[in-house]
């Protein structure tokens, strides 16, 4: 099932650092589509669920220091 979450991260200095969750998330498996915003610290992620979870994507943005928490 393809799913769309939207996370909020914290920890980006600079417009870059967006550049960089973007580039990561997107060469991970199962992500479709993924567009991180500077401004609103956010991130929206469309996935396939069967292939990784939100848990997972939130692992990976913290791996390379961000902080990440699903957005309600
Ligand atoms: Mo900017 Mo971010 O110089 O990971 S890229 S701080």
């Amino acid at each position: 099932t393809k799913q769309t979450t939207s996370f909020q991260v914290t920890g980006m200095t600079c417009v870059a650092c967006a550049n960089r969750i973007e580039k990561v998330l997107n060469r991970l498996e199962g992500v479709e589509i993924a567009a991180v915003n500077f401004t609103l610290e956010t991130a929206k992620v469309e996935y396939t669920s069967s292939v990784v979870s939100s848990e997972e994507i939130i692992k990976k943005i913290e791996q390379i220091g961000f902080q990440a928490r699903i957005n309600e």
